[in-house]
C-alpha cells in the first residue's frame, strides 16, 4: 500500500454536557484526526487522548508530539503491507498508544475503502447490531442523577454505568436502586479506591451491580486480584490494560472477570484484537470502552464492538449524546432498542463531514511522502 500524505488535525469540540469523573472535568474536548491518504482513497482515525494527563499519561500535545515527530516520519519512509503489521513500523516508541492508535486505526479504515469492504469484516466482526449503554457522569445531585438515568432509559439505552468516587458511590447507589431496582446497572471508580478501602467496597455488593470498573490504582494488578476475592461484584478492567500481556496477567491472577477494551488505550486494533482473543480463550467478557469521542473514533469503536468476544453492553453511545453536530454523515445513531445497526458500507461506514472538521480545525499539518 503506497501512501501519498498524512494529515494531522486538532479540532475544538464543545460537549454538550460537562462530564465529571473521580479525576477530573471535560467539557471543551480537544481531538485530533488523523487522515492517511494513497492510491485514491483516504483512512480517517482519532486519538483518544484527553485533554491533560489523568485517565493515563497522554494527551492532546504530547501525542501530536509523539505522532509528528517520531512515528509519522517512519510511517512514510517505509513500505505498509497492511494495518495488520503497521505497528512494527512504530515498534521502538514505548507506550504514546493513543497517539499510535489513532494512526493504525486511520490505516485500517484507508486499507478497508481500499478493498471495498467494511472495516468490520475486515478486522474480523460478526456482530450486526451492537448493544448500548451509557456513562453518566458524577452529578451535583442525586435528584439531576436519577433524572439522567431515566432520560437516557427512555432513549433505549440498556445499561446504566454511574461514576463513584469516595463520597459518590453507597448512598448514591442505595437512592438509584431504590428508584430502579431492576435496571442492568454498573459503576466506574477510575482508580479512586485503594485496598485499604476493602471493606467500604464489599458494602457494594448488595447492590447487584453488573461490575465495579477500575476500582484501584491505574497501573496496578495485584491488588485488584486481592480485592476480587474479597468482594461478590465482578471486577472490570479498564486503565490497568494498556497491553496483550496486561491482559495474559489478569486472567492468570484472577484480577477482574471482565475487560473492557478501548482501541486508543491499547494502541488500535491489532493490539484490541490480541487482547480480545485472550480473554475469550480466558473466558473473560468484553465490552467497548469510550473516550467521549468525535464521530470518527465512535465510527471505529462500533467497527471493534461486533468482535464476537464483546457481549456485553458498550459505552458506545449516539453521537447526538456529545455533540450538537458530529463531524461524520450519516451520524452514529441509535436504536430505540437501544442498540447501533452497524453499517455494511466501506471503510468505517460513516463519512467525514471535511467541510465541519475544517471549520473546527485549530492547527493543522501535512506531512508528504518523499519515496
Ligand atoms: O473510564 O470509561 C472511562 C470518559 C473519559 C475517560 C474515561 C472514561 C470515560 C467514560 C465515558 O466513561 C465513555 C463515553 O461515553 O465515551
Ligand atoms: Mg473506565
Amino acid at each position: 500500500m503506497k501512501l501519498d500524505f498524512i494529515t494531522l488535525r486538532e479540532i475544538r469540540m464543545p460537549m454538550l454536557f460537562r462530564f465529571e469523573t473521580s479525576f477530573g472535568q471535560t467539557t471543551d474536548r480537544r481531538i485530533i484526526l488523523v487522515e492517511v491518504s494513497g492510491e485514491g482513497a483516504a483512512g480517517w482515525g482519532e486519538v483518544t487522548a484527553g485533554e491533560g494527563p489523568f485517565y493515563n499519561e497522554e494527551d492532546t500535545d504530547t501525542a501530536w508530539h509523539v505522532l509528528s515527530t517520531f512515528v509519522i516520519p517512519k510511517v512514510l519512509d517505509e513500505p505498509i503491507q497492511s494495518a495488520a503489521s503497521a505497528s512494527g513500523l512504530w515498534e521502538p516508541v514505548r507506550g504514546h498508544r493513543m497517539a499510535t492508535g489513532g494512526l493504525e486505526a486511520a490505516l485500517w479504515d484507508w486499507e478497508a475503502r481500499l478493498a471495498g469492504r467494511s472495516l468490520s469484516s475486515l478486522i474480523g466482526g460478526t456482530v450486526r447490531e451492537i448493544p448500548c449503554g451509557v456513562s453518566i457522569g458524577i452529578q451535583s445531585t442525586v435528584e439531576q442523577l436519577l433524572e439522567r438515568i431515566a432520560s437516557e432509559l427512555a432513549a433505549g439505552y440498556q445499561r446504566i454505568k454511574i461514576k463513584i468516587k469516595p463520597g459518590w458511590d453507597v448512598e448514591v447507589l442505595d437512592r438509584v436502586r431504590e428508584k430502579f431496582p431492576r435496571v442492568p446497572l454498573m459503576v466506574d471508580a477510575n482508580s479512586a479506591y485503594t485496598l485499604a478501602d476493602r471493606g467500604h467496597l464489599k458494602l457494594l455488593d448488595r447492590f447487584y451491580l453488573m461490575m465495579i470498573e477500575q476500582p484501584l490504582a491505574h497501573d496496578d494488578l495485584l491488588d485488584h486480584a486481592k480485592l476480587q476475592q474479597y468482594i461478590d461484584t465482578p471486577i472490570c478492567l479498564d486503565e490497568s490494560i494498556r497491553t496483550l500481556r496486561h491482559a495474559e496477567q489478569a486472567a492468570e491472577i484472577g484480577a477482574c472477570r471482565i475487560i473492557n477494551i478501548k482501541l486508543g488505550r491499547v494502541g488500535g486494533f491489532s493490539n484490541a484484537r490480541h487482547i480480545h482473543d485472550c480473554c475469550r480463550d480466558a473466558k473473560i467478557p468484553n465490552w467497548c470502552g469510550g473516550m467521549l469521542e468525535s464521530g470518527i473514533g465512535r465510527a471505529h469503536n462500533v467497527a471493534l464492538s461486533t468482535l464476537p468476544n464483546f457481549v456485553l453492553p458498550g459505552d458506545v453511545a449516539a453521537s447526538k449524546r456529545y455533540w450538537k453536530r458530529d463531524v461524520i454523515t450519516p451520524e452514529v445513531e441509535v436504536t430505540p432498542r437501544g442498540s447501533i445497526e452497524v453499517p455494511d458500507r466501506p471503510g468505517m461506514g460513516y463519512e467525514p463531514d471535511t467541510a465541519h472538521i475544517e471549520r473546527l480545525t485549530i492547527r493543522k499539518e501535512t506531512f508528504t511522502c518523499r519515496r
